[in-house]
């Protein structure tokens, strides 16, 4: 078990950095591996590692989320944030990678709504899964999309809302950061919605992996990160016991505004006063990619300082020549 994401994902990459069990080659990857590899978080929301050789992108992580819970499979949302997922399309649409439709469509029936209220009614079951992969994936041998993550579990245990998530491979460099980031967000308003405490997130993996290109990157990763964590950590924000559907509603009305460059967010306006700091400040990550991606020249004073310092921290190393 470990405190922070930081210190499992390093240890993580330590373990298919240096003591792998496998020389594993697919699909035109070579990559050492190791079978069989779990951790547990004990504070889920110390969701991100904070190292200056693996620059992770907080945007990306919350539209992410965003787009899982949102149900949503369209490219044109996720290919902003990451352009490399648009190769990966087809129709427009993403298929494996697109984990929201299968846990969250339909709003109200999906997977995830029935795993919420069966732990309402029998908040001691073992039965709240929901599942990602799908007996159908493989019938395609060449299918470029194949969902990686076979389901999320939820556990009520006094009061406290647990979750394990089930992966068949996970890319220790990427996929790893961005997939603890997704699912322990997912975990915790899950925990908001059934007016639980946050417990403990439990990452299992059958192919925890680390390919070839990434080997150098990962030992730069682990060389540099021995001092611990960054200063720019602190403490991890609380999502508001407040957020509901319609929360994640608005804040998904404005990411469209903002992708499509439509106006500037509107900081300090009373438009923006009903909604919880927590979600200003998403808002205001999304706002400083806006003008990153549609403008030129270095993001606004005006919304770095709405920025707590750890987002300014992580923009800076992503950014460094657009965030001073
Ligand atoms: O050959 P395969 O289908 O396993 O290639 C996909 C690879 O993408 C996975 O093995 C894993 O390394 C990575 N991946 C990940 O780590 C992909 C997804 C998308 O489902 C993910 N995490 N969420």
């Amino acid at each position: 078990a470990f405190a922070t994401f930081h210190d499992a994902y390093l240890a993580v990459l330590e373990e298919v950095v240096s003591r792998p069990q496998h020389a594993a080659a697919s699909r035109g990857n070579t990559a050492t591996e190791v079978l069989g590899m779990s951790f547990t978080l004990t504070d889920p929301r110390h969701r991100i590692p904070y190292l200056q050789a693996r620059r992770v992108n907080i945007v990306f992580n919350h539209a992410e989320v965003l787009w899982y819970l949102a149900g949503r499979d369209d490219v044109a949302m996720i290919g902003y944030y990451a352009p490399r997922l648009r190769r990966l399309a087809s129709g427009g649409r993403l298929t494996g990678t697109a984990y929201g439709p299968r846990l969250f469509h339909p709003a109200g029936a999906s997977q995830w709504d029935r795993a919420v209220d069966l732990l309402r009614g029998d908040p001691g079951s073992k039965r709240a899964v929901a599942l990602i992969m799908q007996p159908g994936e493989l019938a395609d041998p060449g299918n470029p999309d194949v969902a990686c993550t076979l389901g999320l579990q939820f556990f009520l245990r006094e009061g406290a809302l647990h979750t394990v998530a089930f992966m068949r491979g996970n890319d220790a460099w990427i996929g790893l950061a961005c997939d603890v980031f997704s699912f322990t967000m997912i975990a915790e308003y899950t925990a908001v919605v059934l007016g639980a405490r946050l417990g403990t997130y439990t990452h299992m993996v059958s192919s925890m992996h680390l390919n070839t290109p990434d080997q150098a990157k990962a030992r730069a990763a682990l060389v540099q990160a021995h001092p611990g964590l960054c200063s720019a950590a602190g403490a991890a924000p609380v999502m508001p016991a407040t957020t509901t559907r319609d929360t994640l509603d608005v804040v998904l009305d404005w990411e469209q505004c903002l992708r499509a460059d439509q106006r500037p967010l509107p900081v300090h306006s009373s438009e923006l006063a009903h909604l919880d700091p927590y979600w200003l400040q998403v808002l205001g990550l999304l706002e400083a990619y806006r003008q990153i991606v549609h403008h030129s020249g270095p993001v606004t004073g005006e919304v770095m300082d709405l920025l707590t310092p750890p987002y300014r921290w992580l923009l800076a190393v992503r950014w460094p020549d657009r965030v001073l």
